[in-house]
């Protein structure tokens, strides 16, 4: 069990498959404790479960591997020199939405195409998958099973199976949660939270570390604005409070309201990406 936000690990399929044991990337881990595999239980450990002493142990073990894949991860993405952005956000702010469009978009106007690809990252289902290669880009679908967000190893296997594009941009959909993706680093090149302003302003404050390890807030389907009583400057303030001088940008997924922006902010963030033609 993940001691740190309390999922289960062990379930993972990468486009429906458990990816095999003993993979080249999982060298040095098998000193991870004997227990921590496909058990959705601890059978003969329960006299450990209180001991705080024990839980901060094993979330600092977890949190050491994670740290080693996401070193793996950051190696293979500078080798192919790949802009990798990790998307989090609650469930349905429009995570997905937000990168059909996107991929549709820099697919049809760019001179030199981009290469793209997507890491899309659910308990359960290959939907997001299926939206995002209707786009003609390719994507791989990590279900995290009872896991409440991606974890460095799940990339590295997702790598293994899609090689990150080279020169081009990796977008990592983590899955719908606000809380535990904030604590796993996944080796990407940045950060980004989705808020949409069905949400609530308070989010932030609520929910501090998501904004805190956020490089760029993305606030989503403004086109509801003018049926909703939502205060975005409040939202923004509230944010920033967490994490001054955050970036932020309002869009609509939908209706492509601000998504130029968006692309700027993603080619003059990813190295290189400028040159493949005029606004990305
Ligand atoms: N009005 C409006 N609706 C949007 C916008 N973006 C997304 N939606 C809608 O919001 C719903 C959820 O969108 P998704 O893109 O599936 O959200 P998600 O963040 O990927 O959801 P999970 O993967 O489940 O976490 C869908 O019904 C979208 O059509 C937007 O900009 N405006
Ligand atoms: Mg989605």
């Amino acid at each position: 069990m993940c001691a740190v936000c309390g999922c289960g690990p062990g379930e993972t399929r990468i486009d429906g498959v458990a990816p095999t044991r003993g993979h080249g990337h999982d060298h040095g881990h098998s000193h991870d404790h004997g227990h921590d595999h496909d058990h959705g239980h601890s059978h003969g450990h329960s006299h450990d479960h209180d001991h705080p002493t024990r839980l901060i142990r094993v979330e600092q073990d977890i949190l050491a591997k994670n740290d080693r894949f996401a070193a793996v991860n950051r190696q293979l993405l500078a080798a192919s020199r790949t802009f990798a952005v990790n998307l989090m956000s609650s469930p349905g702010s429009g995570k997905t939405t937000l990168l059909v469009r996107t991929l549709t978009d820099l697919s049809n106007r760019v001179a030199a195409p981009v290469p793209l690809a997507v890491i899309e990252g659910d308990q359960q289902t290959s939907f997001d998958a299926d939206r995002i290669r209707a786009t003609g880009v390719p994507a791989i679908q990590v279900n995290t099973g009872k896991g409440c967000h991606l974890d460095a190893q799940m990339v590295t296997q997702a790598l293994g199976a899609q090689p990150a594009p080279a020169d081009g941009v990796l977008f990592i959909e983590n899955v719908g949660n606000l809380v535990c993706p904030s604590g796993f680093d996944l080796g990407e090149s940045r950060r980004v939270v989705v808020v949409s302003v069905t949400e609530g302003e308070d989010k932030p404050l609520k929910y501090p570390d998501m904004f805190a390890t956020a490089d760029l807030l993305v606030v989503n389907k403004i086109d509801l604005l003018p049926h909703l009583v939502f205060d975005v400057d409040l939202l923004i303030a509230n944010a920033r409070r967490v994490k001054p001088g955050l970036n932020v940008l309002q869009v609509s997924a939908t209706t492509g309201a601000g998504l130029e922006p968006w692309y700027a902010w993603l080619a003059s963030h990813g190295e290189g990406l400028a040159s493949h033609g005029e606004g990305l």
